[in-house]
């Protein structure tokens, strides 16, 4: 069984070396055939050079948006060029340890599901504004879709093949996390959750909080809720 670790990446060069290597090393660790596919967001750094030199060293493929396309678009485009029989998507700050990864393909398997989905067990470095922005969040997606996932954002998520396969993901924002688990969950796939050791980023900006991106996010989460009521799919 061979798994794709898909991350998007914008102006990572201060994490990008680090997060490739770990992971790869942990998975070649516990002899898991694995490739790295990392879709660039027309970053301005030297996240290209470094993707670049990364990829004579590691099982690693990357693609460039010409332009900065936003995060959804960008991990579709990470999603359809992995070749994996599952997918683990995460990020470039790494907010999980890569034995998560491991930890995941154990839940998978034994208890035979088609998602699992990490929680943060512990939250506060994240700041208190996120946090309440976050919760807010969660209650809305589980208020208007049904959805029972705890934290439905934390980019540390591990999915089978078949279930990209069978749903067709369209958000370009930050909507995409919750695109797939409700696409995921009215198709019938089974999901499990763990709570996983979160560890906030020490280098590099955070740029999924601003306002636009959030104002993107709910455009994206209203437009699905009213076509699911009136279009049905
Ligand atoms: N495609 C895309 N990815 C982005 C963009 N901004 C950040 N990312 C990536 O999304 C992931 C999470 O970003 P981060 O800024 O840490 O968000 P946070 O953890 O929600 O604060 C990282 O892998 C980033 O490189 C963007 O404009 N486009
Ligand atoms: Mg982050």
């Amino acid at each position: 069984m061979k798994i794709s670790v898909v991350i998007p990446a914008y102006n990572e060069e201060e994490n990008l070396g680090r997060t490739l290597t770990v992971i790869s090393e942990e998975l070649s660790g516990r002899g898991v055939e694995h490739e790295l596919v990392v879709v660039d967001d027309a970053s301005t750094d030297r996240t290209p050079e470094i993707l670049q030199n990364l990829s004579s060293k590691l099982p690693l493929r990357f693609f460039r948006n010409e332009r900065n396309m936003k995060l959804g678009y960008t991990l579709r485009r990470g999603l359809e060029h992995a070749s994996g029989d599952v997918v683990f998507y995460t990020d470039c700050d790494l907010p999980c340890l890569p034995s998560a990864i491991v930890y995941a393909l154990k839940i998978m398997q034994t208890y035979d599901c088609d998602l699992v989905i990490a929680y943060r067990l512990d939250r506060t470095a994240e700041g208190f504004l996120r946090r309440i922005y976050s919760s807010l969040y969660n209650f809305l997606i589980r208020v208007l879709f049904g959805l029972r996932v705890k934290d439905v954002n934390f980019a540390c998520k591990l999915i089978k093949r078949e279930v990209l396969e069978s749903i067709r993901l369209e958000s370009d924002g930050s909507f995409i996390d919750a695109e797939l688990l409700i696409k995921a969950s009215r198709k019938g796939f089974s999901m499990l959750q763990f709570a996983a050791d979160y560890f906030p980023r020490l280098r590099g900006k955070s740029t999924l909080a601003g306002l636009g991106i959030i104002i993107k996010l709910l455009k994206e989460m209203f437009s699905f809720r009213l076509r699911l009521w009136f279009k049905g799919d």
